[in-house]
């Protein structure tokens, strides 16, 4: 099925203290990012990069919590572009930018897809839960909390209200292996089922995300995807301030991006945490452009469509 994609740039820098992700839109659309898509048959446009918008008097619920007034505005500019890229029936790529943008993207979605009547799934590819809340958070780096935002948990009062929160059974984090002991509390007494890579090692990359997709698939579900540059393993990708050994390999990540294709149900995507100041001559910028080419559809030989549910 053709898409009609929008890349949207969210330069978003503040969610986290390395300097850089800043530069990721502007590396992914170096990389080529909509020629390899327009490659496969889909319409591409690209509205360029947002801002984060005049910002609002917040107070932080936390001393350690910084730029809280920026993740707020970013926010709130990211659900509306996200919004409004679905109401125009597009699906929207958010190229980050720190991983604070998906408390906008996701917003976004959720909104459209509350409107839409469709339950929203989540699928969070990442080393870490990113499960922390203002309140818990002792990096104060609020790119360490989207999770938490969008499960509806307490705490975000300075944000603006999460439009149908997401239930723990709607969203699915895989890859994982980083996890501090605030969130691990949290994840557990929220009831959000974790795939660390320990069941991703035992159970292999394929199955537990099948039975998530069925899921989507059973409930006519909406799944926005969000990837995490430390999902991969810092030996292939390392522009990431926050690398953790044991990461996916590039079969593994192609294969999840591949599922993800031919699964259909895919409505919207974050690539996030890309920092091009740490790079290799562009590989992990390279390798995040050939990934969504691979949940875009490329392939080296056709398979039938998978139908789940
Ligand atoms: N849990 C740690 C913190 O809150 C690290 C969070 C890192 N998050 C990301 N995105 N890099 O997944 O500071
Ligand atoms: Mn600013
Ligand atoms: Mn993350
Ligand atoms: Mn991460």
């Amino acid at each position: 099925m053709a898409h009609e994609i929008t890349l949207i740039g969210a330069p978003v820098d503040e969610g986290q203290s390395r300097a850089g992700c800043l530069m990721g839109p502007a590396a992914y659309r170096v990389a080529g990012i909509a020629a390899a898509i327009r490659e496969l048959g889909h319409d591409v446009e690209d509205i360029g990069d947002i801002g984060h918008g005049p910002l609002p008097e917040v107070a932080a619920p936390n001393p350690a919590v910084h730029h809280l007034a920026e993740c707020v505005g970013w926010t709130r500019t990211l659900a509306d572009a996200g919004r409004a890229a679905m109401d125009r029936g597009r699906f929207p790529i958010f190229m980050g930018g720190d991983h604070a943008l998906s408390m906008g993207s996701v917003a976004g979605v959720a909104a459209y897809a509350a409107a839409a009547g469709r339950p929203l799934f989540v699928l969070w590819l990442d080393a870490h839960s990113d499960f922390h809340t203002p309140l818990t958070t002792t990096s104060g780096n609020l790119h360490g909390t989207p999770v938490a935002y969008l499960s509806g948990l307490p705490g975000f009062e300075a944000f603006p209200d999460f439009p149908a929160p997401v239930p723990p059974e709607r969203v699915c984090l895989y890859g994982i292996r980083s996890v501090d002991p605030a969130e691990h509390r949290a994840l557990k007494a929220h009831g959000i089922p974790v795939n660390d890579m320990r069941v991703l090692d035992e159970n292999g990359i394929v199955a537990p995300l099948r039975a998530f997709l069925d899921q989507v698939a059973a409930q006519n579900g909406m799944l926005h995807v969000s990837l995490d540059v430390d999902f991969l393993d810092p030996s292939i990708a390392p522009a990431v301030g926050t690398t953790v050994p044991g990461g996916t390999t590039f079969r593994e990540a192609h294969l999840v991006m591949e599922l993800l294709h031919e699964s259909g149900l895919v409505t919207s995507l974050d690539m996030v945490e890309l920092n091009p100041f740490l790079d290799e001559r562009g590989r992990t910028a390279k390798l995040m452009v050939d990934l969504v080419g691979s949940l875009m559809g490329r392939k080296v030989f056709d398979r039938p469509t998978r139908s789940f549910g």
